[in-house]
């Protein structure tokens, strides 16, 4: 079962604010810039008049209220809410906050993927057993981001990108909707088409011209006639309208090796204790590497001894592999060798397993690993 959270946070630049300036709770607030004092607006400082420049970036849902939205100039925002705060784009403070917010997010996630300053994908299919439980999963990763960021997100969870993304949207502020695997055109047909990412204005204006207004309407179209006024992106449109998006979860990963060291209660030299710590060891790194979905080519070992110096020796192979055997064993010979290599009587304190080049598993490999 393949289970895809989209994370959204709500009304991002302006939560923050809010988040920083508690007097300004409950109020319709818009960030994109400063609006001038009244009387230079109406008579200027010279005699003349001052205008109102920049678009919105975003606003508070108070302020959606007025009619208020991203990209709109702000003059036509302050004419519709004019009581409302207006304050400039503190970037720095926003990009901190994402950080704080993703940072959070990366830990729940078997794959994750930064999709904007306020986006997310989630890949946990590994996570949790059915869609009840993704909920549950769903509802802890908004807490946690509540109490320990002070923000509020919306979650879409479904078994592919396209529709996590569009469910995330579907109940905003602070939703969670839930599609399960064979709900997804159901859930979609009712929908404008302006809801699948990437169709804008001028694709929507074009599919309405087609007598196309809803999801529906797109999913018992034509293929060939979507291709034939879309190019490729006709074929992408049939796919989406029938619930179907075959995309992973990009799992950019900083880490480049994973390990871990065990310091021996008792000085030893005696392979068979080796053996077992390295064993103990490899089965541990073999945990995180599946819970994380990668693989590996590269598995080394780490030896210091009582004289406190180090040694390490690696091998690598040609394909990725995920499963706990080769490590264990890869690691037992390397320590064998080792021992051999250095016949002098120093007792080993510390062994460790590493494995590196790390590589994102396909769902396939995964139920193998
Ligand atoms: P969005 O997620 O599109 O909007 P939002 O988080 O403000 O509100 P929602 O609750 O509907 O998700 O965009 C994230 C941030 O990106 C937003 O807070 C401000 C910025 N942004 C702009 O600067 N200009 C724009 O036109 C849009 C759409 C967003
Ligand atoms: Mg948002």
């Amino acid at each position: 079962m393949r289970v895809i959270l989209h994370v959204d946070m709500d009304s991002f630049f302006s939560a923050v604010e809010m988040r920083e300036k508690p007097e300004l709770k409950g109020k319709p607030v818009v960030v994109g810039g400063r609006i001038p004092p009244k009387a230079e607006l109406e008579t200027g400082v010279a005699g003349e008049k001052r205008r109102i420049r920049g678009v919105v970036s975003t606003c508070s849902y108070e302020a959606r209220e007025f009619g208020v939205h991203s990209a709109m100039p702000l003059s036509q925002a302050y004419q519709l809410c004019p009581d409302a705060i207006f304050l400039p784009v503190n970037m720095a403070l926003y990009k901190a906050a994402s950080k704080q917010v993703m940072r959070i997010l990366r830990t729940f996630a078997d794959r994750f993927e930064q999709v904007s300053i306020d986006e997310a994908y989630l890949d946990i299919s590994t996570r949790v057993n059915d869609w009840q439980e993704a909920r549950a999963y769903a509802q802890r990763i908004k807490r946690e981001i509540a109490d320990n960021a002070g923000l509020s997100c919306s979650i879409g969870i479904a078994p592919n990108k396209v529709v996590a993304k569009i469910a995330s949207d579907f109940e905003k502020p602070d939703g969670l909707t839930v599609v399960e695997s064979g709900d997804a055109a159901t859930f979609l047909a009712p929908l404008p088409v302006k809801k699948i990412p990437g169709v804008g204005p001028k694709t929507a204006a074009t599919l309405i011209q087609m007598g196309i207004t809803t999801i529906h309407e797109l999913s018992i179209r034509d293929v060939q006639e979507l291709v034939a006024r879309f190019g490729k992106y006709g074929w992408r449109l049939h796919q989406v309208a029938h619930g179907i998006d075959e995309r992973e979860v990009e799992g950019k990963w900083e880490r480049k090796s994973l390990s871990r060291e065990t310091t021996l209660d008792e000085h030893t030299s005696d392979p068979e204790r080796l053996n077992r710590c390295i064993d103990a060891l490899a089965e541990r790194v073999h945990e995180h590497l599946v819970r994380e979905g990668f693989g590996f080519k590269t598995v080394a070992i780490k030896v210091k001894f009582d004289d406190f110096s180090v040694y390490t020796r690696a091998k690598s192979f040609r394909a990725v592999h995920s499963d706990l055997a080769t490590i264990s064993k890869t690691a037992r010979a390397l320590l064998k060798e080792f021992i051999v290599e250095r016949a002098d009587d120093k007792q080993v304190r510390l062994v460790g397993v590493r494995v590196s080049t790390l590589g994102v598993l396909d769902a396939k490999q995964r139920r193998f690993a």
